[in-house]
C-alpha cells in the first residue's frame, strides 16, 4: 500500500518535471516600440520627428505648390496638432536647419475667413501657437499658415498663400500602431 502510494507520488513528480522540460520557459511577449518599427522601414527622405514622419522641403514655393510637391511624395503639408508636435518640430529645426526661418504647414482659412483648419485632416486648428497679434489677415489676404522663426522661437502666422516659403510634408502612412511579437 505504502509502496503504491510512493509510486504514485513519484509518477506525478516525473510527469510534472517532463511537462516543465517540454514547455521550457514561458514564451515572452515583446511589444516593439514606435521607434523600433520606424527604424525598420525606409521612408527616405522623411525623418521621424516626434511621432510623425516629416520631410522638410528646402525650396521656396507658394502654399499650393508646396501641397502639390508633398502629394508627389506620398504625403501632404503637415498639421501641428499639439504642443508636443510643435516642440518636436522646433527642436528638429533648431538642431538641423537653424538658418531656414519659414515653413508652410497645412493650416488655412481659405474656405471660411477666420476659421482655420488643417488641410490634411479637415479638422479645426484646435492647437495653435500664433505669433503676437496673429492671425491678422493682413490686407484681407492672408489665408495660409506658416511656421516662422521670431525672436522667441517658432510661431505661427497667417500669410498670403502666394508667398513663397520652405514647407513641411507629413507622410500619409499612419504610424500610430504597435506590433506584438511572440518570441520563445
Ligand atoms: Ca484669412
Ligand atoms: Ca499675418
Amino acid at each position: 500500500m505504502v509502496v503504491n502510494m510512493l509510486k504514485s507520488v513519484l509518477h506525478i513528480y516525473l510527469l510534472t518535471t517532463s511537462v516543465s522540460l517540454i514547455c521550457g520557459s514561458k514564451p515572452e511577449i515583446l511589444v516593439k516600440t514606435m521607434d523600433d518599427i520606424i527604424s525598420d522601414f525606409d521612408y527616405e527622405p522623411y525623418k521621424l520627428v516626434g511621432e510623425k514622419l516629416l520631410y522638410f522641403g528646402q525650396v521656396e514655393v507658394n502654399w499650393f505648390k508646396a501641397n502639390d510637391i508633398c502629394h508627389t511624395m506620398n504625403g501632404y503639408l503637415t498639421s501641428i496638432e499639439n504642443e508636443r508636435e510643435m516642440n518636436a518640430i522646433t527642436e528638429y529645426l533648431n538642431i538641423n536647419l537653424p538658418n531656414v526661418h519659414s515653413w508652410w504647414v497645412s493650416g488655412n482659412d481659405l474656405a471660411s475667413e477666420g476659421n482655420f483648419v488643417w488641410a490634411n485632416t479637415g479638422t479645426s486648428m484646435n492647437y495653435s501657437l500664433w505669433s503676437r497679434e496673429q492671425p491678422d489677415n493682413y490686407n484681407r489676404g492672408e489665408n495660409c499658415v506658416h511656421v516662422c522663426l521670431y525672436d522667441h522661437g517658432y510661431k505661427m502666422n497667417d500669410w498670403e498663400c502666394r508667398h513663397e516659403s520652405n514647407f513641411i510634408c507629413e507622410h500619409e502612412k499612419p504610424i500610430a500602431f504597435s506590433v506584438n511579437v511572440l518570441r520563445k
